[in-house]
């Protein structure tokens, strides 16, 4: 597939809108021939694919979502790496997608800060620049083309409005498992929770800590909360795995969660359903991980130099027991 430059490419700007440009190939682009990527005639798009790593239940499903979206049958070349969640290995990952020329890189930002490097190389190189999932706090937004997730800033607004509203009448001491440090969903989760919460008197957060998202680092931080405080009403945690951990942690404490220690968590990934069909979660707020077929779209819409929007929103649900109970039989992931 040939490479395009960015003079080329149709640009959506803010204001101006579509900056629609005469459209033509710059020549003899290479065939990526990315380590895993399978190779294809002309007209194969060869993408490089960054992702965090494989910490949650959540990020299995989005990965299974982009691999079975980016096939050779739909037109894709799919180089896939996993950075086991070091920023250093994304660095590297995208480095080396550029080395191999591909036409498009798409990547999952593991924390917000520190992509303008790299990025620049990207942009340098013709190769235009994906986000899935997560963000990045590049003040220059000519870097990537798009962006494409949920709003975590909502999300964790509506577990802190579940909580003001059917827990906020009397005192109430919250613990929280943060997600990995500066990472856009646990900034933003934090920052949602927090704003629903603000000015209500009885609903106090009392700990707070990184559990980066992963079972077991849930289950360690919540064995520590419960040795410091034993006044515990309620975990908020950033993702079902941490909350997962937590239950475990809480249970061996002698307590019963969904009832001494109230659990609200975030993402809805079967795992978490369950728990909170089975009432040791009291309310979940979901996040989509099913990226697969909007990031192939988009995609082939950057490589066709057509018109893509600069943030794509993924529809969110939230769920108490009695919906986890009637969705679980039909919930994808
Ligand atoms: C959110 C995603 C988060 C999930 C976690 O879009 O980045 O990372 O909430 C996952 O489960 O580890």
């Amino acid at each position: 597939m040939k490479n395009w430059t960015y003079t080329q490419r149709a640009v959506a700007t803010g204001t101006a809108g579509l900056l629609a440009l005469t459209l033509s190939a710059c020549g003899g682009g290479s065939e990526a021939s990315g380590d895993g990527a399978s190779g294809g005639g002309d007209d194969v798009i060869s993408v490089g694919f960054s992702q965090v790593g494989a910490e949650s239940g959540w990020r299995a499903a989005n990965t299974k979502s982009i691999q079975e979206s980016l096939t050779e049958e739909n037109g894709f070349a799919l180089s896939f790496s996993d950075a086991q969640q070091k920023q250093e290995n994304q660095i590297q990952a995208i480095r080396s997608y550029i080395a191999q020329d591909v036409d498009v890189i798409a990547f999952s930002p593991v924390v917000e800060s520190g992509w303008d490097a790299v990025l620049e190389e990207a942009k340098a190189a013709d190769i235009p620049v994906i986000l899935t999932d997560r963000a990045v706090d590049s003040e220059d937004e000519t870097l990537y083309e798009s962006f494409i997730g949920s709003d975590f800033v909502a999300e964790g607004e509506r577990a802190g409005e579940w909580v003001a509203e059917n827990l906020g009448d009397q005192e109430l001491n919250v613990v929280e498992l943060q997600g990995t440090t500066g990472a856009a969903p646990a900034i933003d989760r934090k920052a949602g929770f927090e704003s629903a919460i603000e000015g209500n008197e009885n609903i106090e957060i009392i700990a707070s800590q990184t559990g980066n998202f992963t079972r077991s680092e849930g289950r360690q931080v919540m064995e520590g909360f419960l040795q410091a405080h034993d006044d515990i009403d309620l975990l908020f945690a950033h993702n079902d795995d941490m909350g997962l951990g937590a239950i475990e942690a809480i249970e061996a404490a002698g307590l019963t969660p969904g009832e001494d220690i109230k659990i609200v968590t975030i993402d809805a990934v079967k795992d978490g359903m369950q728990a909170l069909a089975d009432g040791k979660i009291n309310y979940i707020v979901e996040c989509n991980p099913l990226l697969g077929p909007d990031l192939a779209e988009i995609t082939k819409k950057v490589v066709a130099g057509e018109e893509v929007e600069k943030r794509i929103v993924v529809e969110d649900q939230a769920f108490d027991q009695a919906a986890a109970a009637e969705a679980l039989p039909t919930r994808e992931y």
